[in-house]
């Protein structure tokens, strides 16, 4: 089954198989073993992050949690650096049972479950603190829950800050300067019509791609936390930074549905609570992470700007108007509005 799996890793079968298949596959393989409580379960989880980063390092502490825990009979692999591929590949593959676990930002699941799009409108969260708070509660129970139908577990929520514009032609201090930037996003039509309402040419591209997008000009900027701001390299290419803090959209943490639902309910149980654990210690691991980043970023030379958030909080209404479109999605943004920080 193990052998298998990597042979699957190692190809892009959604190019040669029906997806059908795939899953069909996938899923026969899941269950040739019969749940007990003496299985050996190897998991491979995904990541487009480097190993140092702070999701990586997280999930290397659920594994280390998984493998005490089980007395060694679980471990967990993490296949960083986007071995797997991009988030929007492994996102399949994790559906299909050939990728056990994924770490993805939910920006990638915004047009599959649009209850999360309210967590990725802008300025919805007024603080990280908030956007713990809230993700801590039933609505972010309800969340995990929303991803199921997905064909995904959810697992945990991790922090991943706020994000910033940014970008290699001038500071960013008011909305006209925005007007014309042309400015990458994530793959997602939330972070399209807000860059559009903040003036900019929002375009959509591949992670990977940016550095070399910036570095030739087929786009002006993004927009990033510190973290991944200086992980990329992107302060090299594009040095005005400012502190827009226009999304706290967190990370998510899933496993394959079909891998967790062949497991035995303690098993099932041991990986949910190890989830719990590892978004405690992402919290500190982002943290120490963030620090570090700014000052590296700092020392680089870019330029950092504060800004009046006001008016780009208010040229967000057109956005709102557009996604909060049912009475569900209105009540859980005034749910999550509600919730203190
Ligand atoms: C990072 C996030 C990734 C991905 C990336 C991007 O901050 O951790 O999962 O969403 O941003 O912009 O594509």
């Amino acid at each position: 089954m193990l052998k298998l799996h990597s042979i699957f890793a190692s190809l892009n079968m959604r190019s040669i198989m029906p997806s059908a298949i795939v899953a069909a596959t996938a899923a026969s393989l899941m269950f040739s073993a019969s749940p007990s409580a003496a299985q050996e379960i190897k998991l491979r989880s995904a990541d487009i992050h480097p190993e140092s980063y702070p999701t990586v390092q997280a999930v290397n502490y659920l594994g280390d949690l998984l493998k005490e825990r089980s007395g060694g009979r679980m471990s967990l692999q993490v296949f960083h650096s986007a071995q797997l591929g991009g988030e929007k590949e492994t996102i399949e593959q994790t559906r299909f049972g050939v990728i056990d676990l994924n770490r993805i930002n939910m920006a990638a699941i915004n047009s599959q479950v649009p209850e999360s799009t309210v967590f990725a409108l802008p300025y919805v969260f007024r603080s990280v603190s908030h956007m713990r708070k809230v993700v801590d509660g039933p609505i972010g129970e309800q969340m995990l829950k929303a991803v199921e139908p997905q064909g995904m577990i959810g697992l945990a929520f991790f922090d991943s800050g706020a994000r910033n514009l940014y970008n290699s032609k001038h500071p960013i201090k008011t909305l006209a300067d925005m007007k014309g930037l042309k400015i990458r996003v994530q793959q997602s039509d939330v972070f399209i019509d807000m860059i559009t309402a903040m003036g900019g040419n929002a375009t959509m591209m591949a992670y990977s791609e940016l550095y070399g997008g910036i570095q030739t000009g087929v786009i002006d900027g993004a927009e990033q936390n510190w973290p991944s701001y200086q992980s990329t390299g992107h302060v090299d290419v594009a040095k005005y930074y400012t502190l827009s803090e226009h999304t706290m959209l967190p990370e998510l943490l899933v496993m394959s549905k079909v891998k967790f639902d062949a497991l035995s309910p303690e098993d099932q149980a041991l990986i949910r609570q190890a989830g719990k654990d590892a978004t405690i210690k992402m919290r500190e691991l982002w943290e120490a992470r963030e620090k570090v980043a700014e000052e590296e970023v700092r020392s680089k030379g870019a330029q950092v700007f504060t800004i009046d958030k006001k008016p780009f909080i208010d040229a967000m209404a057109p956005v709102y108007a557009k996604y909060l479109n049912t009475p569900e999605l209105k009540k859980l943004f005034d749910d999550i509005q509600a919730v203190a920080d």
